[in-house]
């Protein structure tokens, strides 16, 4: 296994409400370097990165503060990549979601040059798919997906020089919130969602095999993993909660499948906002399923071959 780099980016420059920003240190309050280490595996905490303050300014053209979302992510753009030219898996501890920008074009960036396929699973109860032009708020949380398939500003969608993403590369599971001009661009753009009507009629684990189909040992598997994704009542330390989102256990088996695969390459953990959690159970509760992502398992766990 390789060596888990966590970058920390405390931010919510991006966001809609305050506190995101506070998500690292709650999360290795909650322990989660020393849960990776119990797993016999290599960690190495670089601690957080720095960037601008958050302004707190109504949005202009309709981006609120563009200049720091670009400045925080060309930062998180360089670790990433970084980590992944040392050979190392990285960690992106949020934050809010804008930074998923920076994090993933980075990752677009080395599978190209690597010759790797790339597929990107993105755990969101939001489709964060809007632009300025279509965005009833400004908050470029709201707008990752779209820069990262080439749509928003330059400095943002050419991170890497080129566009991050196709759309076949990404798929969304979670999805229950979706701005109306936002749906339009979704289906416009045609990337894979798994929204919460689709899981509620087929099930977590034939979701997952829809999402996983088609990766091989030459993939590399990027999972960007938004808190909000997650029902609020086990989850209420985010900033955007929209209720009727997967459970624990579903959302375990997503990340049980994932580790399955061997091919977890990168993540994001995104969203978790402690200013509005109780007690830092969610921050727990991203612990729990990043051990489950690495490959915490109970003893009854099979081959992933084996029917039932
Ligand atoms: C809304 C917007 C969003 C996350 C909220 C909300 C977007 N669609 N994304 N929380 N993670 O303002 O664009
Ligand atoms: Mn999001
Ligand atoms: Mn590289
Ligand atoms: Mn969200």
């Amino acid at each position: 296994m390789k060596t888990i780099h966590l970058i920390g980016a405390p931010t919510d420059i991006g966001a809609s409400v305050r506190g995101a920003g506070l998500g690292p240190d709650a999360l290795r309050v909650a322990g989660l370097p020393q849960a990776l280490r119990d797993r016999q595996l290599q960690v190495i905490d670089s601690g957080n990165l720095a960037g601008p303050p958050n302004p707190w300014e109504p949005p202009r053209d309709g981006f609120r503060h563009l200049p720091e979302v670009i400045a925080w992510n060309r930062s998180i753009y360089t670790a990433v990549h970084d980590a992944l030219t040392a050979g190392q898996l990285p960690v992106l501890l949020g934050g809010d979601h804008c930074l998923a920008i920076g994090s993933i074009s980075a990752v677009a960036r080395h599978c190209k040059a690597a010759g790797k396929q790339l597929r990107v699973l993105w755990f969101d109860a939001h489709a964060d798919t809007n632009t300025a032009h279509i965005t009833p708020s400004g908050n470029i949380h709201g707008m990752p997906v779209a820069c990262l398939l080439g749509h928003g500003p330059e400095a943002l969608t050419h991170l890497g020089g080129e566009v991050a993403l196709q759309a076949r590369e990404l798929c969304q599971i979670g999805v229950r919130s979706v701005d109306a001009g936002e749906r339009a661009f979704v289906k416009e753009l045609g990337f894979e969602v798994f929204d919460m009507r689709y899981i509620d009629e087929f099930g977590m684990r034939a979701v997952m095999e829809l999402a996983l189909a088609g990766t091989d040992s030459n993939t590399h598997l990027h999972v960007s993993f938004d808190m909000d994704c997650m029902d609020p009542e086990i989850a209420p330390g985010v900033g955007t909660a929209v209720r009727g989102g997967p459970s624990y256990r579903e959302t375990q088996l997503c990340m049980e499948m994932i580790a399955d695969t061997g091919l977890l390459g990168s993540l994001d953990l995104v969203e978790l906002n402690p200013a509005l959690d109780v007690r830092n159970q969610t921050a727990e509760l991203a612990v729990d399923l990043i051990e489950s992502l690495f490959g915490k398992s109970t003893l009854m766990r099979r081959a992933p071959a084996d029917g039932p």
